[in-house]
């Protein structure tokens, strides 16, 4: 016996019938370890548990041991337990975790072509945004990521329409926006924009949004209403204003070399499994945003929709369109014009 190595035994203790078999040879042990899993991908996002990405990504965990018996298993680490988004995005690309879900917006620190989704005012609706991304412009991003090391799923899944909170006062069209404090992701875009509006923006990761706002680091933050409910952020804001000025979603992605190493038989389960479970969960979100606006007013929120008019004469007198046309390139520009028709 001696010679076989443990890898040997452990295959030897999968192949038996009965475990328990193995007991008579003192391998008992073995034969415990051999119920392990074989691939184990540990996953980092950074919500907490109740919103919808973290109810189906766990659905699509027991799917994924269920369907590969026991070989593979998906350890969801939410609620930015393992860093903020920047630490994540950092893990996932050297190993240290396999699996993440940043934002479109953050992603592009890493990939700029990745935050074309979240161009200001530009999808109107859910059916030009599903469009767009199940289709040629998602299919360009995952390029641009793919070129970056990180692999992703076909399916993003739903973060959704920004909208803004203050502590301060209603945003009722671009003037009050002017020099207003407001938290954005860690994301060139975001600031851009919110300096194209007149406001002072200030990058943070989501993990100090709440503390941010609670101590008046900053006075707004925008999201959309699901994240406001889910992470409590009516405790600390009074208004919200239904500025609808991006759409945001989040990007499955994968750790290259993790993703390679994964035989075909369990890439093909874990990706119907995590493609499948962004269906339901954009349909969670839907429902969510449906029944947001009461539920917020019902903790206190002042909700008010300024006209998008003002902000988007605003944008394109700072110039904003013109700067992110060059800096996306004509391809994607053209790819989302597709979509939603013509920007500037
Ligand atoms: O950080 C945010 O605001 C959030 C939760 O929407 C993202 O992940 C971009």
């Amino acid at each position: 016996m001696t010679h076989l190595t443990r890898r040997a035994l452990l295959r030897a203790a999968a192949a038996a019938p009965v475990a328990g078999a193995l007991g008579t040879l003192g391998l008992a042990s073995t034969a415990r370890a051999a119920a392990a899993p074989e691939f184990v991908f540990k996953y980092g996002n950074n919500l907490p548990l109740t919103h919808p990405l973290n109810v189906r990504a766990q659905e699509a965990a027991n799917q994924i041991r269920d369907a590969s018996k026991g070989r593979m298993e998906i350890r969801i680490f939410p609620n930015n337990q393992l860093g903020g988004d920047t630490d994540m995005l950092a893990q996932v690309r050297s190993g240290g975790i396999e699996m993440f879900t940043p934002s479109a917006l953050v992603v592009s620190t890493l990939a700029p072509a990745v935050a074309i989704n979240a161009v200001g005012f530009a999808f109107s609706d859910y059916s030009q945004v599903w469009k767009a991304m199940d289709g040629p412009l998602g299919a360009y991003v995952r390029a641009a990521m793919q070129k970056a090391g990180l692999e992703s799923f076909e399916r993003m899944w739903d973060n959704g329409f920004r909208q803004t909170t203050t502590s301060t006062g209603p945003i009722v069209n671009a003037q009050t926006m002017r020099n207003l404090k407001i938290r954005v992701p860690v994301s060139p875009l975001s600031i851009d924009m919110f300096k194209g509006l007149g406001a002072a923006p200030t990058s943070l990761q989501f993990s100090e949004v709440y503390s941010s706002l609670q101590t008046h680091i900053v006075d707004a933050q925008e999201n959309p209403l699901p994240i406001v409910q889910v992470a409590k952020l009516y405790e600390v804001q009074k208004f919200c204003s239904l500025t609808n000025h991006m759409w945001d979603g989040y990007w499955f992605v994968l750790n290259q070399r993790a993703w390679q190493r994964l035989p075909k038989d369990l890439q093909a389960i874990a990706s119907d499994a995590f493609n499948q479970a962004a269906l339901k969960q954009r349909d969670d979100v839907r429902k969510l945003n449906d029944a947001a606006v009461a539920d917020l007013q019902a903790k206190g929120l002042s909700i008010n929709r300024p006209a998008p008019d003002t902000f988007r004469a605003a944008l394109r007198q700072a110039g904003f369109y013109a700067e992110w046309k060059g800096r996306f390139g004509n391809q994607a520009w053209d790819l989302l014009e597709q979509s939603v028709g013509k920007l500037a």
